[in-house]
């Protein structure tokens, strides 16, 4: 649990101080002149430009797609922080968490191919809770889409499990998360209340609980409860601990959530 919130903390620390989490790099892409002030999104390994990807901003419903040297534009001008997705074929999902600040110059985004043993269980962004939160609430400001409810739960198969490693639930962004964590850390403006972390749960044990908004958010999944053939993952909404008239459930937007399995041993 404390390596988890380790992780956690340090992956936030990441996405705060460069918008860049996994693989993502704010970098200046004016030097040579060729570019200007577009974006654009590469090979995390190779470096070369990626075309013919998908980048969306799904609570805008906002979509483009990069030209052959892998740029794009964001049509939308963003303040609030706004959940910013890549895809493409071969490629692992990419999600990105921006902001005016991040916005501001252009970013350089590098994806990663996907490996043979990686789980891909929903690539949609959806808004688990009530549709009833603060205007203060971290990053709600911008939640478009309708809640689905207080919970999220999807059902997917695992074929087969890779020899060694350790398998873990990677959360590509989430924002809204109002807990008391996010509101020490300056994420969340709600001053007057603050809710239960949301939390995971693998085939009905829960495995974590999040207590902070960010990009790339790992979970490792005990080897026990996986089983080959159907599994499920359940993402609950935490509570407004200060509510008690009725119950209100923490307002949350989420997106990506994959499996990847990483060997013990470093692979470089
Ligand atoms: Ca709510």
């Amino acid at each position: 649990m404390k390596r988890i919130k380790t992780f956690i903390l340090s992956t936030l620390f990441m996405s705060l101080c460069s918008a860049g989490a996994f693989g993502a790099i704010n970098g200046n892409v004016e030097k040579n002149g060729i570019y200007g002030d577009y974006n654009q999104v590469i090979d995390a390994k190779t470096q070369a430009p990626v075309s013919r990807a998908d980048v969306k901003l799904p609570s805008k419903g906002y979509q483009t797609r990069t030209d052959e040297q892998g740029r794009f534009s964001l049509g939308a001008k963003i303040n609030a922080p706004t959940i910013m997705s890549v895809e493409k074929e071969g490629y692992k999902p990419f999600s990105l968490t921006i902001d005016g600040q991040s916005t501001g110059k252009p970013l350089v985004i590098g994806i990663e191919k996907t490996n043979p043993h990686d789980i891909i269980i929903d690539k949609e962004l959806y808004h688990i809770g009530d549709d009833n939160y603060s205007e203060k609430s971290a990053n709600a400001s911008d939640f478009r889409i309708k809640a689905i409810g207080p919970f999220y739960t999807k059902n997917f198969n695992i074929k087969k499990l890779p020899p060694d490693g350790d398998m873990y639930l990677i959360i590509g962004s989430v924002i809204g998360i109002d807990t008391k964590m996010a509101r020490d850390m300056g994420q969340s403006k709600v001053t007057t209340s603050f809710a239960a972390p949301p939390q995971i749960y693998f085939n009905g044990n829960m495995i974590a609980e999040l207590n902070l908004n960010g990009d790339n958010q790992q979970i490792k999944i005990p080897r026990s409860l996986i089983r080959i053939g159907q599994n499920q993952l359940t993402i609950k909404a935490g509570k407004n601990l200060f509510q008690y008239a009725y119950v209100d459930y923490d307002d949350i937007e989420i997106m990506n959530l994959f499996i990847e399995s990483k060997s013990k041993i470093a692979a470089e």
